[in-house]
């Protein structure tokens, strides 16, 4: 089984604030959705390990942070600069030239194919101190038998740290874990098995596959091999450098279309500001919904012809996601476009 790296980048936003305003470093820092003078409207976006000592964490309402910590130092969600920041840190990781996917603004796997532990290791040591020197930034990394285990060993290396979790390890690993922290179970799907006495990855492992086959179609055999150490995932290139969009948490819970729709404006416009900037035509549309439960719902929409039209994306962006709103309250929404090409004279991917 080949190995896989994947990179998470250590509380991102918070992180990239820390770099270029050092005097910040070493107290409790969050980023949230709201000018300063509104802070205490808004909600975190995520916050330095000296303020998650305290409980604060991402998508706690600011009023509640600034309640566990009065002397919270606090800085505006600046995205512009973030994403850049975002593109440096995966140029230097593709800079290696091997088959790389970007999974989010702050997240990236490499399919290593044969290299050997120590080497894999070398690497990582490699990246995490040129991104380090030269962005300023911490990163976590995650080396293993399979990209859902790389990420978990990530996870369960942070911060600033460097897990390998070898192929003989992953069952051991795995074992008394909950289900939820396998990649892809949610809270529903978590309730659904515990109805079947499965709480564990282990009680996964050790369940029937064609029961869970029935149960939870295609997705239920995936489980239960991925909860046996057998992880199918494959690294497919370039995945999200190849769209643009944006997405953001409200305030609070909402279903009101008119607060949805005001959100999108502000969402499309930024969005049709970066791919201006890029200087892409696009044609695809994507949408996408985050429920209070943390579950996701996306729609996406292929357009006959390229476009750059920011009145087009918006309506559109609407039409899609009406049907995921529905009178069900959204946490955040998020609209992206894909299938860019770009304008003449001007860089390409
Ligand atoms: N983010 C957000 N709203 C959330 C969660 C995250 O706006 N509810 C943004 C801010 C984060 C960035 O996405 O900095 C990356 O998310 P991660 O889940 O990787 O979290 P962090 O990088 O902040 O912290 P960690 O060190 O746990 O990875
Ligand atoms: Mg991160
Ligand atoms: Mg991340």
């Amino acid at each position: 089984m080949g190995l896989f790296l994947h990179v998470d980048m250590d509380y991102f936003y918070a992180a990239c604030e820390e770099a270029r305003h050092p005097e910040l470093k070493g107290k409790p820092l969050a980023v949230g959705t709201q000018t300063i003078e509104n802070r205490l409207k808004g909600v975190v976006q995520t916050c330095n390990y000296e303020a998650r000592r305290l409980g604060i964490h991402s998508a706690m309402p600011t009023a509640m942070a600034f309640k566990l910590c009065p002397t919270l130092n606090y800085m505006p969600d600046d995205w512009k600069h973030y994403l850049e920041m975002s593109g440096r840190v995966m140029e230097t990781i593709k800079s290696r030239g091997l088959k790389t996917e970007v999974i989010s603004v702050d997240e990236a796997v490499m399919d290593l194919g044969e290299m050997d532990y120590g080497r894999a290791e070398e690497l990582g040591n490699e990246l995490k101190s040129e991104i380090s020197e030269k962005l300023g930034l911490p990163c976590t990394i995650g080396i293993s038998v399979g990209k859902t285990y790389a990420k978990m060993v990530c996870d369960a290396s942070k911060p600033n740290g460097l897990g390998v979790l070898k192929g003989e390890d992953v069952k051991s690993f795995l074992r008394d874990k909950e289900v939820t922290k396998l990649l892809g179970i949610g809270e529903k799907t978590a309730e659904r098995l515990k109805e079947m006495k499965i709480t564990t990855i282990g009680d996964l492992a050790r369940a029937k596959p064609l029961v869970l086959e029935s149960r939870f179609g295609s997705w239920g055999k995936e489980m239960y091999l991925l909860a046996n150490g057998i992880d199918n995932g494959k690294v497919v290139e370039n995945a999200a450098a190849l769209s643009i969009g944006r997405e953001r948490t409200f305030g609070r819970d909402t279903d009101d279309l008119e607060d949805i729709g005001a959100m999108m404006k502000e969402l499309a416009h930024e969005v049709m500001e970066e791919v201006g900037k890029q200087g892409y035509w696009f044609k695809g549309i994507g949408v996408k919904a985050r429920y209070p439960d943390f579950t996701e719902k996306i729609k996406n929409r292929k357009l006959s012809n390229y476009t750059d039209s920011e009145k087009l994306l918006y309506s559109i962006g609407m039409e899609l996601i009406k049907p995921l709103v529905d009178e069900r309250r959204v946490r955040k929404v998020g609209i992206r476009v894909y299938e860019l090409n770009p304008k003449k004279g001007q860089r390409s991917l």
